[in-house]
C-alpha cells in the first residue's frame, strides 16, 4: 500500500514517523520553543536527522482552550519554515484548517495538508482537490476553545468512524482519490481519557480500505493523566503510546520525539512476523 503525497509516493509497508514542528508561542508540548523561523528550521532539521519520514509544520495552536490565529500571522509563521524544506527529500505537511493557507502552502511545495477539521471549511476540499497533495482528515468534536468542556458520545468508536467515512466520501466526491487520503481519530480533540483509550484499543477499526491511518498521541494530556507528568517528561509514555498505536494498525505516527519513537519502532519491526 502507498500514500501519494505531492511528488512523493510513500510506502506504508513499515510505519512512518511524522515529526511535529510547532511554530507557535503557545503549543502545550513545547510552547514557544521554536517560535521564530530560525529555531523552527533548526528543530525541523534535527527531526530529519533523527529519521523523520515526514514533517508537520503548524502555526496555530489547537491545544484545548487555544485562541484562533489570523491568516496573516499563521502564514508568516508557517511559510518560511515550509519553504526551507519543500525542496528536500522529506515530504512536508502543513497543519492548518484555512483553505487559503492550504493553497499557498501547496504552491510552496507542501506535500500534505493536515487538517484537524477534515477539510470542512468552505473551499477546503477544492483547495486540495486539484493538487497532488495528500490530506489528513482528522476527527474533532467541537472547537479547540471548548472541546474538552464536556465531550460526549453514545459510542465513540462508531461515531468517529462514521464521521471519517463521511469525510472520505466528501473528499472523493471533490476529486481526491483514496490513495491521497489519511484518516486520524484525533486523540484528545473533544475526548475524555476513557474515549481516547477506547479509540486506541479499537484503532484497527479505523483501517478503511485504501486509506492510510495516522495517530497522534505524543505528549498529550491523556498521557499526563496516566503518568502524572508534565508534557516534556511524557516521552516514555509517548513512545509506548506510539508503539501501541502501530501495533493496533496505525501506519503513520505524529510525534515530537522522533529518535525515541524510531528506536521503539525498530524493535517492533524486528519482532513483528
Ligand atoms: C494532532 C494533529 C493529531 C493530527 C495536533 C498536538 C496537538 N493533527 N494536530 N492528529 N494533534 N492529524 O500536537 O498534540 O493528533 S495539535
Amino acid at each position: 500500500m502507498y500514500l501519494r503525497c505531492g511528488r512523493f509516493k510513500l510506502s506504508l509497508e513499515r510505519p512512518l514517523v511524522m515529526g511535529v514542528v510547532n511554530v507557535t508561542p503557545d503549543s502545550f508540548s513545547d510552547g514557544g520553543l521554536h517560535f521564530d523561523t530560525a529555531s523552527a528550521v533548526a528543530h525541523a532539521r534535527r527531526l530529519i536527522d533523527e529519521g523523520a519520514d515526514l514533517l508537520d509544520i503548524g502555526g496555530e495552536s489547537t491545544r484545548p482552550g487555544a485562541a484562533p490565529v489570523a491568516l496573516e500571522e499563521e502564514r508568516r509563521r508557517v511559510l518560511p519554515v515550509l519553504e526551507a524544506f519543500a525542496g528536500g527529500n522529506v515530504p512536508v505537511s502543513v497543519d492548518t484548517r484555512k483553505p487559503e493557507l492550504m493553497r499557498e502552502a501547496i504552491a510552496a511545495g507542501a506535500a500534505m495538508v493536515n487538517d484537524i477539521t477534515a477539510l470542512s471549511a468552505a473551499g477546503a476540499l477544492d483547495a486540495v482537490a486539484g493538487t497532488p497533495a495528500a490530506v489528513c482528515l482528522m476527527h474533532m468534536q467541537g472547537e479547540p476553545g471548548t472541546m474538552q468542556v464536556n465531550p460526549s458520545y453514545a459510542d465513540v468508536v462508531s461515531e468517529v468512524r462514521d464521521y471519517l467515512g463521511q469525510r472520505i466520501a466528501a473528499a472523493e466526491k471533490a476529486g481526491i482519490a483514496r490513495d491521497r487520503i489519511v484518516v486520524d481519530p484525533g486523540f484528545g480533540f473533544g475526548k475524555t481519557l476513557e474515549h481516547n483509550l477506547a479509540l486506541l484499543r479499537a484503532l484497527g477499526e479505523f483501517r478503511l480500505p485504501g486509506v492510510a491511518l495516522m495517530a497522534g498521541l505524543s505528549r498529550k494530556a491523556m498521557l499526563g493523566r496516566l503518568t502524572g507528568r508534565e508534557p516534556r517528561d511524557r516521552v516514555p509514555a509517548s513512545v509506548a503510546a506510539a508503539l501501541l498505536a502501530v501495533q493496533n494498525g496505525a501506519q503513520i505516527v505524529r510525534v515530537h520525539d522522533v529518535a525515541a519513537t524510531r528506536d521503539a519502532l525498530a524493535v517492533w519491526q524486528a519482532v513483528k512476523t
